[in-house]
């Protein structure tokens, strides 16, 4: 059985943010801002529960694409271009992944948009992934109409393209795709029924304004995503952004408290930088709201926390995976 966890949103006349009312928000007093976004987390979710969704990197580097932050860029020194793997691997990285305890399987590509013969893989292993009993996930580039339409009659659940940062902010990062093409594609993966996944990075030498800005492009889609992703910039090397200056970790929890009191029954997950967050930054960010990680040693090409680790940290804080139930109830 499929564990869905959420109807697509109903729009549902929500609030239109300005940048400026969320930037006051991001200026709140911490203990103001981190007790309003707990109050909203708890309106709409279980706060000890966690939804877990492991990533696979099925096509690695040789990207045409010329993000800043990303090491699988054919623009900068980085991971070498491998070939797709196989339809058999991933299924046995997702049995596993379920074995785990993971819930949802995020299958990730490092390419500028899919080809005709890369659609015709992807559909087979998201039938096949999904066929396990996990919710699906895919980000693979901009897609047109014709493949979101394959991807949802394969069953892809959710699909994630992020926005990244505020699009004042974008041209600094990014110069082989606008802005305005994720938005697009955004709008064709909602047409076409999908759940939309979209966040973006903080800590990329952006400014609280643009921040905010980021923050204001995902609330007031209409609808907002069901799943918004908030990474912290990792500093790959040989990128453009590997020197970048760190952001004071509490900045990052501002982040996802001001996301949750945005997009406030949308999912926020707590995504790339993990491994390099203390136990007690990543307690903040859940009681901040984050109610999603990233599950299992590996993002893309980064580390990830081991599950050893997680679980640790998840039996530490109480917490547990959103498809168990809660062990004080059993
Ligand atoms: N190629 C597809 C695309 O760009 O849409 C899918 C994969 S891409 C790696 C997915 C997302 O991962 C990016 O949009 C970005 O938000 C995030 N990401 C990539 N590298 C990162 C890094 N070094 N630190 C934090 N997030 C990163
Ligand atoms: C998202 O927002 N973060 C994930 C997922 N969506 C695809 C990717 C993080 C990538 C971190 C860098 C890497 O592993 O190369
Ligand atoms: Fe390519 Fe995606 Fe990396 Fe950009 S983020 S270079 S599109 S793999």
């Amino acid at each position: 059985m499929n564990q869905q966890t959420q109807a697509p949103f109903e729009n549902s006349a929500e609030k239109i943010w300005s940048v400026a009312e969320i930037e006051a928000l991001f200026k709140l007093p911490f203990n103001d801002l981190m007790y309003s976004a707990q109050q909203v987390t708890r309106q709409h979710f279980d706060p000890n529960a966690v939804q877990l969704s492991t990533l696979l990197s099925i096509k690695t580097g040789g990207c045409s694409e010329d993000c800043g932050y990303c090491t699988q860029s054919s623009f900068h020194a980085g991971v070498e271009n491998k070939k797709m793997l196989e339809v058999e691997e991933v299924v046995k990285a997702a049995k596993a992944a379920k074995e785990a305890g993971a819930g949802r399987f995020c299958m990730g590509a490092a390419w500028r948009e899919p080809s005709a013969e890369d659609m015709t893989a992807v559909v087979e292993m998201v039938k096949e992934v999904r066929a396990l009993g996990m919710e699906t996930c895919a980000t693979l580039g901009m897609l047109n109409d014709e493949q979101t339409e394959q991807l949802r009659v394969a069953g892809l659940d959710y699909y994630n393209h992020n926005l990244d940062t505020a699009p004042e902010f974008y041209g600094n990062i990014i110069s082989t795709r606008d802005y305005q093409d994720r938005l697009d594609t955004l709008e064709r993966v909602r047409k076409a029924g999908m759940h939309v996944c979209s966040g973006g990075i903080v800590g990329m030498g952006e400014n609280l304004t643009q921040r905010a800005g980021l923050i204001a492009q995902l609330a007031n889609m209409n609808p907002y995503p069901e799943s918004v992703p908030i990474n912290n910039l990792v500093k790959l090397e040989g990128t453009p952004l590997a020197e970048t200056e760190d952001l004071d970790p509490l900045d990052f929890v501002r982040t996802i408290a001001v996301a949750r009191l945005t997009m406030p029954r949308a999912y926020v997950r707590l995504s790339a930088g993990r491994q390099q967050m203390s136990d007690a930054v990543q307690a903040l960010c859940f009681l901040a709201g984050a109610n999603s990680i990233f599950y299992g040693d590996q993002l893309l090409t980064a580390g990830n926390p081991e599950v050893d680790r997680d679980r640790a940290l998840m039996d530490k804080l109480g917490m547990y995976p959103l498809a168990d139930k809660c062990p004080a109830m059993a």
